[in-house]
């Protein structure tokens, strides 16, 4: 398992990181995900074998929210 940390701009309130936190949890690949608001930061294991970071960051910036680099 591969353990990633980014930052999110544009959580504008717990329930935009749930549904991040949810959409991420429901990518196959994807063992946990935690988002915290307010920090913006998002936690995620995965399996690099199933999906990439690429993919999980493409993930969340088509929900409308930028990844930090
Ligand atoms: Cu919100």
């Amino acid at each position: 398992m591969t353990e990633l940390t980014l930052r999110l701009e544009g959580l504008s309130c717990p329930t935009c990181a749930s549904k991040v936190q949810d959409a991420l949890t429901k990518k196959a690949g994807v063992q946990e995900a935690n988002v915290n608001f307010p920090s913006g930061r998002v936690q995620v294991k995965y399996d690099p074998a199933q999906v990439e970071e690429a993919d999980l960051r493409e993930l969340i910036e088509d929900m409308g929210y930028d990844v930090l680099a």
